[in-house]
């Protein structure tokens, strides 16, 4: 974002500095309107690039709630989670219990098989403030549960 912005700043420095050159050197009024639009399409440029890096962040941060296992729908939050092809989701455990993100629901055939934080390992939620993450590269609605506290539900809603 800083990188952006500053260069984004030196195309402008650069563009007026070299219309202001051209200014001078023929001191006509048609070149004054043309160094302005030139320096506002930058500007909108600048704008709708910096628009997109916010909208196309490549990750989506999502958490487990205080006391979720006593919690259904809200305890992940937010709920549902929407997220663009492509994009991470980063669920970070911020209750001191134990949790898992686990893709489909209680006792579903395909619970767990498409990402599981799981109970053991880096990826597992055992306290607070770890964090499990799982690029979304297909759209559509994964359901997923917490698999020690199975009333823990929610939904990502890939577009
Ligand atoms: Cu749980």
């Amino acid at each position: 974002m800083i990188l952006n912005s500053s260069r984004f700043n030196l195309m402008i420095f650069i563009t007026v500095n070299f219309n202001l050159r051209l200014i001078k050197m023929v001191n006509k009024p048609i070149y004054l309107a043309a160094s302005l639009l030139a320096i506002l399409s930058l500007v909108a440029i600048g704008a709708s690039a910096n628009i997109s890096v916010f909208a196309q962040s490549d990750k989506v941060q999502a958490t487990i709630v205080p006391g979720a296992s006593t919690l259904t729908d809200t305890s992940y939050s937010p709920n549902p989670i929407e997220a663009t092809v492509g994009q991470t989701v980063v669920w970070t455990n911020d209750d001191s219990a134990f949790h898992t993100v686990t893709s489909g629901s209680a006792g579903a055939p395909d619970a767990g098989k498409t990402f599981d934080s799981g109970l053991a390992g880096p990826t597992a939620l055992t306290s607070k403030g770890k964090t499990f993450e799982h690029k979304f590269d297909t759209a559509g609605e994964y359901p997923y549960f917490c698999t020690l506290h199975p009333a823990m539900v929610g939904t990502v809603i890939v577009k």
